[in-house]
């Protein structure tokens, strides 16, 4: 069986990184996404997102893989799977999923904002979410940026191009701890569901894609996927 997943921030909640839109812990709760996550929020004030995003890069090496990311990696004994994720966390690989699309880029890289060169020097360790840095420059002047895709930004051609190869290729695809309300990512499972691709969602909320989904899960993701594999063939006949 071939099983494509999808995955947003919810799967990695469990892991202690918050998820963006949650109204209490999210990410964007104090902050306004557009001034964060966007090419003019960078624009307008790179010391500011710099900063924040040196305080999640912080965060990232504080944290494990949870039952949710091993449980999809455990399922590659028995299936041929593929990850997809909008993550920018390397939890699915730590776990030892492979192959893992990154269709957000990655919080490990950065790069010149001008050239595009890549940046490998040291990095200050930031414990505040609202500390202001300023961003190092490349040698041609340019700053320094996460290899991130923020609003607006188009994705990375190759993981998409794989992206919906892989979709196109299920059997099924699981879609987890995602929102489903960023595009081009949200149109995946949509596409799936075109083919006649089962799509099974995990997540302890509703979501745009609740309603057309074959199978939503109302649970979180280290309870519904550590025996999802198994169910697959009873849930989706
Ligand atoms: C659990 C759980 C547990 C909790 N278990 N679950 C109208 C139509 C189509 C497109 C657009 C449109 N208007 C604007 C656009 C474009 C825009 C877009 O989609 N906007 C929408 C918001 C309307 N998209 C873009 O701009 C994209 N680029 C693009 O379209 O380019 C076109 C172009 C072409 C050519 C030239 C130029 C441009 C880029 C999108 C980039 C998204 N970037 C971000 C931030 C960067 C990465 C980072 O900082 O980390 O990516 S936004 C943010 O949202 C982040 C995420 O990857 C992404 C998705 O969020 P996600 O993962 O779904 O998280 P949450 O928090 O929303 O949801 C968590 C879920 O988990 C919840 O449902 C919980 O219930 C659940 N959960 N605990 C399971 N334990
Ligand atoms: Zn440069």
């Amino acid at each position: 069986m071939r099983v494509t997943v999808l995955s947003g921030a919810g799967i990695s909640a469990e892991s202690g990184v918050p998820t963006f839109r949650d109204s209490k812990n999210g990410l964007w709760s104090r902050f306004d996404p557009y001034q964060l996550s966007s090419i003019d929020g960078w624009l307008q004030n790179p010391e500011r997102v710099w900063g924040w995003y040196l305080w999640r890069h912080h965060l990232l090496t504080q944290v494990e893989p949870n039952e949710g990311h091993r449980a999809i990696a455990a399922w590659q004994d028995h299936a041929e799977v593929c990850v997809i994720t909008q993550n920018v966390d390397d939890l699915h690989e730590r776990a030892g999923s492979r192959p893992v699309h990154h269709l957000h880029g990655s919080l490990f890289e950065f790069r010149c904002a001008r050239c595009g060169l890549p940046y490998t020097g040291e990095l200050p360790e930031i414990v505040e979410a609202t500390t202001d840095m300023e961003p190092p420059r490349c040698r041609c002047g340019g700053l320094i940026r996460p290899d991130i895709v923020w609003f607006g930004e188009p994705l990375p051609e190759e993981p998409w191009q794989r992206a919906v190869e892989a979709t196109e290729a299920a059997d099924v695809m699981v879609v987890v701890g995602t929102s489903a309300i960023v595009y081009p990512a949200a149109g995946l499972p949509e596409l799936a569901l075109s083919r006649g691709i089962s799509v099974v969602e995990v997540n302890p909320e509703q979501t745009p894609l609740s309603a057309s989904a074959t199978v939503s899960i109302r649970e979180p993701a280290s309870r519904a996927l550590p025996g999802l594999l198994h169910r697959l063939t009873a849930l989706l006949n």
